[in-house]
């Protein structure tokens, strides 16, 4: 029974990039990249899966950006899957939100392949080895629970649920054919393949793999977090492994720079590099388009809000590798001052001092418990996990010092 295929979503082909090119001062040649980007993306997903030989494809809806998809992106897609078929490679598909049904383009594009219909659960069998079930998205379906009426078909052959919507309410997203995961969990699937939320994530690892794969490509700085799809694999006993192949040819970002001790033009030059190197290191691109939030606290405050953002490109380009292009730049630095010496002249400063050094050394009581409030609403929007306590009270305590001081000034 053992198998492998492609799960991916949100290709978007086709889309416009809206204000990408007042963000970054692109060229011709950056612009051709950019809007081509979701095309480069698609076809490092084909070429993957004819060189892995799998048994079929699958996706996740949103293939393309629109449901008037323009007349490039509909070929794209039309030569992708012919390729694919060719190959003996199978290819199975749902229309998302973007690209809902009924949606002729996709239909031409897919007349050799499976399009899922919007009006109910099909299911399709692969001999010997899988069924798939899937349903597209439409209009009509948006506020229906659509997700819970998947229903294994037989004991034996790998069952696979293809999904465009939100499971789990994620916020930040529409809530398109909404459904919690227990839901999805009930239909005793083996593999839930879904489409819509652009970030990758598991909502569950196993029994079943419930996996959005993420969008494959970058579309602006919002969506920073690495793009691709998943090459699975399964083996006889339906042990399924998940492994993220990136895909963005490049990734837009917003990197904020927390300057510290940042007292020479060099050093600040240094803080901003290293972290856009670090950002560099940690993802997979051909290039990157960067924007630049510069804060913290330094003697340089003054200087650095005078320099013009053209003169700042320039510093902060040098010594960056040749694929990273800085975009906007905002500084939103604060001037230093002497904390001890303010705190000895003023009582009330000197007060909150020790209030500041008591929550500390009490292993942060007050901000654990504000956290875990905000953790409950926000913990899709803010990695928590990342937060450091230390961090956090330093600034807070330097924040209130310094609006005391501009108090007085
Ligand atoms: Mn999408």
């Amino acid at each position: 029974m053992a198998l492998s295929f492609i799960h991916c979503a949100d290709l978007h082909l086709g889309t416009p990039f809206k204000g990408v090119a007042g963000r970054f001062s692109t060229n011709d040649s950056d612009m051709y990249e950019i809007l081509h980007a979701p095309e480069t993306a698609f076809q490092k997903i084909i070429d993957f899966a004819i060189k892995k030989k799998v048994d079929f494809v699958l996706f996740a809806g949103d293939i393309t950006d629109s449901v008037n998809a323009n007349w490039r992106s509909i070929s794209i897609l039309t030569q992708g899957i012919e390729q694919l078929t060719k190959e003996n490679i199978k290819v199975f598909a749902v229309a998302g939100n973007h690209d809902a049904m009924p949606n002729q383009n996709l239909e031409k594009a897919f007349k050799n392949a499976t399009l899922f219909s919007h009006e109910k659960i099909e299911y399709h069998e692969i001999p010997g080895k899988a069924v798939i079930g899937g349903i597209s998205f439409c209009a009509e379906n948006a506020a229906k629970n659509t997700a819970k009426d998947f229903q294994r078909q037989n004991a034996d052959l790998f069952h696979i649920a293809l999904f465009h919507g939100n499971i789990g309410g994620r916020q930040g997203y529409d809530n398109y054919s909404p459904a919690s995961i227990g839901d999805l969990a009930k239909c005793n699937m083996d593999y839930w393949a879904l489409g819509h939320i652009h970030e990758t994530s598991f909502l569950s690892e196993k029994n079943p793999v419930i996996l959005y794969s993420g969008a494959t490509l970058s579309r602006d700085v919002n969506e920073s977090s690495p793009k691709g799809f998943y090459y699975v694999q399964v083996d006889d006993f339906k042990n399924v492994k998940c492994d993220f192949i990136s895909s963005s040819p490049l990734i837009f970002c917003r990197l904020n720079i927390h300057l510290k001790n940042a007292d020479s033009m060099t050093e600040i030059k240094n803080q901003v590099r290293e972290t856009i190197l670090n950002f560099v290191d940690s993802n997979n691109a051909d290039k990157y388009f960067i924007e630049l939030i510069i804060c913290g606290n330094t003697a340089l405050d003054r200087e650095i809000q005078e320099q013009n953002e053209e003169d700042l490109h320039f510093i902060f380009s040098e010594g960056l590798p040749a694929n990273c292009k800085t975009g906007r730049i905002k500084i939103q630095t604060e001037g230093t001052f002497d904390k001890d010496v303010f705190c000895r002249e003023n009582i009330f400063a000197a007060d909150l001092h020790s209030s500041f050094a008591e929550e500390k050394n009490a292993d942060f009581p007050l901000l654990k418990e504000e956290l875990a409030a905000l953790k409950r609403n926000y913990s899709n929007f803010i990695d928590f996990d990342s937060i450091s306590y230390e961090e956090l009270t330093n600034d807070a305590e330097n924040e209130i010092l310094r609006l005391l001081t501009e108090d007085m000034s």
